[in-house]
């Protein structure tokens, strides 16, 4: 009886150490399954991040060359306009250094041989503009006689590169014309830009010798 008995608890400590391996290996299993499903969803992620980045990248390229080739057409054609300013006689433009009102920046230009621009072509309103990165005076108003424009040569406008709504006459007290231009803003146009202001307005002026 006792030979059985010890036989009976070895075979029992057998089943429990057999029981006791077997569930660790069950919970083994279920951590490393854990851990792969884990792994899984992580890599998806990366994969998907890695798409959303491509996706993102390819856009941007995109805009960037649509921007060259925007910037690339426009240099060129300032190049031609600069030429066919230049076959007419060498030019010379400059900016006045202080914000002053439209007679004092005239004054300005004149004490150094020169006068505001008159601009009287698309090639040439397209390079002053694009010489400009604020609001500056140029040659024209209407200061003499409302609605006739004139140049700082007295000649009479012909043809005017005009903002939308304008020339106005604000508060019946608009004389003096400058040329706004942002070329970052897309509804702006380098041949759409001038605005009739207050001559007593402080700015910059284009000077032309
Ligand atoms: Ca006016
Ligand atoms: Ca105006």
């Amino acid at each position: 009886i006792f030979m059985y008995t010890e036989m009976l608890i070895t075979d029992l400590d057998l089943e429990h150490r057999v029981a006791t391996k077997l569930r660790e290996t069950l919970e083994s299993t279920v951590r490393g399954s854990r851990c792969l499903v884990l792994i899984t969803v992580c890599f998806q992620v990366i994969c998907v991040l890695l798409l959303i980045n491509n996706i993102l990248l390819s856009l941007s390229r995109k805009n960037l060359e649509t921007r060259v080739e925007y910037l690339t057409a426009e240099k060129d054609q300032l190049q031609r306009d600069f030429d066919s300013l230049n076959k007419k006689g060498p030019v010379c433009f400059f900016m006045s250094t202080e914000l002053k009102s439209w007679s004092e920046s005239r004054q300005y230009c004149r004490d150094r041989g020169a006068d505001l621009v008159i601009i009287n072509t698309d090639e040439k309103q397209r390079f002053i503009s694009s010489l400009v990165s604020e609001r500056v005076w140029v040659g024209l108003s209407d200061t003499e006689n409302e609605g006739i424009m004139k140049w700082v040569d007295n000649s009479t406008l012909k043809q005017g590169f005009w903002l939308k709504g304008e020339p106005n006459n604000y508060y019946e007290n608009e004389d003096c014309i400058e040329l706004y231009y942002k070329r970052d803003q897309v509804e702006m146009s380098p041949l759409n830009s001038w605005n009739d202001q207050p001559c007593s307005e402080k700015k910059k002026g284009i000077c032309e010798k």
